[in-house]
């Protein structure tokens, strides 16, 4: 089933992202959150540097929000009814840290294609411009590929820094949204975010990428689950949902998941970032 109106998906064509969609309640949102605080405090460091990639794997509460209906539907007006999750990544900006992402393009160091895919930011608290939520350059998806500078800043959010100058940053427009509510974004919109200014936590929980089952990854392994339709092209390496909170089978899984993940994001890298 499709879900976006024709409205939203002229906002996804025109502008290069829709929002706000709102896809879980905030009793979701409070699990979620306490499933990371959870997973800090009796696993510190697992979510730190490359362990905030594919926390779907070893924790069913982020399972559950990949597999969701309501994002499903929408995604589905996108690309398609044949559907892959082909990684998530937690992107956390706590208060008084200096975290921030430079704009760039998602499709530059990916190695998905075609560009048949779109990545889902889903609010795990509210994200505004006090705390740094995304911009967006509003209808930059419809250019090539950009030459990205990399700068490896250690408050750098992304792996080497990556980064797009010139941004016209007073035309970007900022996706603000409540707890619960999620924006789309295209492969090639230039974006970006900068450091949380307010006394909580920022939490976006991204699935990054849902792919059509068309989509090959050109630099690399995937590990992805079916999330809905069926997949003829078989290109991937299909693994199991996690049933249970970093299962000893889980973890070496995403750890093995991870380290091929790093090969695709550092390919032709002069160095290895934090991330
Ligand atoms: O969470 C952020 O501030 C940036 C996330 C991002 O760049 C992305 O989801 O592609």
């Amino acid at each position: 089933m499709s879900s976006l109106t024709p409205k939203q998906l002229k906002q996804y064509e025109d502008e290069g992202y829709v929002s706000p969609i709102k896809v879980l309640s905030k009793n979701e949102t409070k699990e979620i959150r306490e499933e990371i605080e959870i997973i800090e405090k009796k696993w510190p460091n697992e979510l730190d540097g490359l362990g905030r990639n594919y926390i779907h794997l070893i924790s069913p509460v982020f399972d559950k929000v990949c597999h969701n209906l309501k994002i499903l539907d929408a995604v589905e007006s996108i690309i398609g009814k044949n559907i892959l999750i082909c990684g998530t990544t937690l992107f956390v900006k706590n208060p008084n840290e200096e975290g921030f992402v430079s704009f760039h393009q998602d499709a530059k160091y990916i190695g998905l294609e075609p560009y048949n895919w779109v990545t889902a930011w889903v609010a795990i608290t509210d994200a505004n411009k006090k705390n740094g939520c995304m911009k967006m350059w509003a209808g930059s998806h419809k250019e090539d590929l950009k030459y990205h500078n990399q700068k490896f800043d250690e408050n750098n959010l992304l792996t080497r820094g990556q980064t797009v100058e010139n941004v016209p940053i007073s035309e970007t427009k900022p996706v603000v949204l409540k707890a619960g509510q999620m924006s789309l974004h295209h492969p090639k919109i230039v974006h970006g975010s900068e450091i949380n200014k307010s006394k909580d936590r920022r939490i976006g929980f991204v699935i990054q990428s849902y792919i059509g089952t068309n989509v090959d990854q050109v630099l690399g392994k995937m590990y992805v689950q079916l999330a809905r339709g069926e997949d003829s092209f078989k290109y991937h390496k299909h693994v199991k949902r996690s049933l249970n909170l970093m299962s000893e089978k889980d973890v070496l899984l995403r750890k093995k998941a991870n380290e091929e993940l790093s090969n695709i994001f550092y390919n032709g890298a002069k160095k290895i970032g934090k991330f």
